[in-house]
């Protein structure tokens, strides 16, 4: 099936970080043309109101709305379409969006540095990118009137344990019925077994998401929010390469390359690397 690539400029900061310019930059690096996948354009997916909304405590509750639904709309249109939607952030808050657009029942393979599982209260920043899985597990602010995930059909892969008492409040905060991957299990299992695995392990359609954030500061030093103790690139390509390639796979989403910390383009270009060895048959 062929892929669609979709930019989703959402930075969920409001304040215009350089997840904003990365769906810019991975095309710079010629991710449409590695992948000879059809281009689905930018959806209206800016946050430019840095304020945090005392009701949902989320920075831009109303545009993140907005974002989200313009977002599912895009994914909705591509799959209408017969392709395959790769959505390029922006950030994790994206998700949300993906999920108002797929159906009931779908899975979600979720490989990100962190477990995103804040909410409104316990978020330090107040950016979606705190509570994306919570949110779409249904624990954290209800934006859409009810969760778009099953937990159980969740699988967290790839974050880190908790170093400090506000890791481990948001660690506590993941709902037990969501099977964890952490990185040290990754690496110990071996990242192309866990893939595989992972693939293997259900039947429903699923999606993959993949915050870049998952990769060690070493390998990627490039993200807002880095975190010691991650997979490195041969890692990241053993693992996503099985699910990439899934018959279940409905569809992709790339979060938190921060382009102003890759000044010169290389991470951008080893990310559209990996994406294309990964994607393509
Ligand atoms: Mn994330």
């Amino acid at each position: 099936m062929r892929w669609t690539v979709l930019d989703a400029a959402l930075d969920s900061s409001g304040r215009g970080r350089g997840e904003e310019r990365a769906p810019r930059a991975l095309r710079a690096a010629g991710l449409r043309e590695r992948l000879e996948a059809a281009d689905g354009g930018a959806l209206d997916a800016r946050i430019d109101d840095p304020e945090r909304d005392p009701a949902t405590g989320l920075i831009g509750a109303e545009q993140v709305r907005r974002a989200c639904r313009a977002i599912a709309a895009g994914v909705a249109a591509v799959r209408a379409d017969g392709h395959r939607p790769l959505v390029v952030g922006g950030d994790c808050t994206l998700l949300v969006g993906v999920f108002l657009a797929l159906p009931a029942g779908t899975g979600l393979w979720f490989l990100d540095g962190h477990p995103d599982f804040c909410d409104g209260r316990t978020s330090p920043t107040g950016e979606g990118a705190d509570m994306d899985l919570s949110i779409l597990t249904g624990h954290g602010p209800d934006l859409f009137d009810r969760p778009l995930v099953a937990p159980e059909r969740v699988r967290l892969v790839g974050h880190r344990p908790p170093r400090d008492d506000e890791g481990r409040r948001e660690a506590a905060r993941v709902d037990p019925r969501i099977p964890q991957f952490p990185a040290p299990t990754v690496r110990q299992r071996g990242a192309a077994r866990v893939g595989r695995e992972l693939a293997a392990d259900g039947t429903e359609s699923s999606w993959l998401h993949l915050d870049l954030d998952v990769l060690d500061p070493t390998a990627l030093p490039a993200v807002s929010y880095p975190e010691p103790g991650g997979l490195d690139w041969d890692d990241l390509l053993a693992l996503v390469t099985p699910l990439a390639r899934s018959e279940r796979l409905l569809g992709m989403s790339v979060a938190d390359l921060n382009a102003d910390e890759d000044p010169d383009g290389r991470h951008a270009r080893r990310v559209v690397e990996v994406l294309s060895t990964a994607l393509s048959r």
